[in-house]
């Protein structure tokens, strides 16, 4: 096993075991119901109910061991009417209890122009109603951060006011942090693009955290790592927004074009360990941990999605354990004294360090598997419920 020249195996074992002991991910509820593109749907025997989706995203926590809560969609998973006990229920039931809560403000047709910052007051105020009780949600299922995502923006140059959007999305923010409770969070998400094409109201890092800023204290900027331009450098904003002590969460997926939602790492998981470096750079010289919700949002269409979700996971957990591995004492030395070649090394020695084993062994410490998505495959949920679920899909193309 190649180590990096700091640690000694059983220390790197040991570092590792430490690292990986502290990183829970949580899973998005929609990862786990029939998704597509707006070409059409390839159904699986994917989850249409809410406990179906915590029955799946169960089997991911029992096999990896690192996947307590689930995040939940409000219209899709806790419409006006559903019964906190009954969420709870599901929790007991399958093992993975509720997490981040966000609003649907995106897909009712009252919403085509926009939500919180829709020109028309009684749509503000139709949008702030059901992130309110969103919040109240959250707060019956003792769950922390609300995590409200807008498509709010326009398609057309000159067809909108954007200064006056801008405030009526700080208002709106700012009423939905006075409600909420004393251990909440608001976390604020920006996109760039889609479903607007020309703006969106939330379109970076920047207009998040002055939004975050002018909405309370208990406001934090959410990372989706999919939401940004091609080489955006996103580990440097991730660094800023630890500075600031205002990171707050992540999305994480990964992408090639633009919001692709695929597999994290799938394309470039040397920026997934540059991401985790930086926050364990910033653990390292502060001595302090990063408050940070770690959680994934893909929407998995062509793979199978709890294997894709067990392989994502994995995947993590392996870049999380490379950057566990950097040596920053030898780093800060050579960056100190300009030494590039001897500090990209540094960096490049735990990122090129074959942490499986290790992993691996933690998992048996732990009383997992060592190949979660072996066994996974071999305990025969896929066959159940592919018998369970089967002839109730029909056929979907998201242009009929
Ligand atoms: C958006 C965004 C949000 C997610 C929705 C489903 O692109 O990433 O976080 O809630 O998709
Ligand atoms: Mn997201
Ligand atoms: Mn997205």
């Amino acid at each position: 096993m190649a180590t990096n020249p700091s640690h000694s195996s059983s220390s790197t074992s040991e570092t590792i075991a430490k690292a990986l002991d502290g990183l829970k991910i949580e899973v998005p509820s929609w990862a786990f119901a029939d998704t597509g593109t707006r070409f059409g749907k390839f159904l699986q025997p994917a989850a249409k109910t809410v406990e179906e989706k915590f029955a799946d995203a169960g089997q991911v926590n029992q096999f990896t061991g690192a996947c307590p809560t689930i995040a939940l969609h409000v219209q899709w998973d806790v419409p006006e009417g559903s019964k906190a006990a009954d969420i709870k229920k599901l929790a007991d039931r399958y093992g993975i209890r509720p997490g981040s809560i966000s609003p649907n403000v995106f897909q009712n047709q009252e919403y085509k122009y926009g939500s919180l910052s829709n020109e028309q007051a009684s749509i503000r105020k139709q949008a702030l109603d059901h992130i309110l009780y969103s919040v109240k949600v959250a707060k019956e299922l003792n769950s922390r951060d609300v995590t409200p995502w807008f498509a709010d923006g326009s398609n057309y140059p000159g067809t909108t006011n954007i200064r006056a959007r801008k405030h009526w999305m700080s208002e709106g923010l700012k009423s939905t942090h006075e409600a909420l409770g004393e251990d909440q969070r608001l976390l604020v998400e920006y996109k760039p693009f889609e479903p607007a094409f020309y703006h969106t109201d939330i379109a970076d890092w920047g207009m998040a955290l002055i939004y975050a800023r002018f909405a309370g204290p208990k406001s934090r900027v959410l990372v989706d790592t999919g939401h940004h331009y091609q080489t955006q450098n996103i580990e440097q904003i991730v660094a800023w927004l630890l500075d600031e002590n205002m990171l707050g969460g992540f999305h994480f997926n990964d992408r090639r074009y633009a919001d692709d939602d695929l597999t994290l790492g799938s394309i470039d998981p040397y920026q997934v360990f540059r991401i985790f470096s930086e926050i364990r750079y910033y653990e390292w010289e502060t001595g302090r941990r990063a408050d940070i919700a770690y959680m994934v949002d893909q929407s998995h269409n062509l793979k199978g999605k709890i294997e894709e979700m067990i392989q994502t996971i994995m995947t993590a957990q392996d870049l999380y354990a490379k950057a566990s591995l950097i040596d920053f004492k030898s780093l800060s030395k050579a960056q100190e004294e300009q030494q590039l070649i001897d500090a990209e090394n540094i960096f490049k020695d735990a990122f090129n360090t074959d942490v499986r084993p290790a992993v691996k062994e933690w998992r048996r410490s732990k009383g997992l598997a060592e190949d979660p998505l072996a066994a996974f495959r071999e305990s025969g949920y896929m066959e159940r419920i592919t018998r369970e679920r089967a002839g109730r899909a029909s056929a979907a193309s998201s242009y009929a």
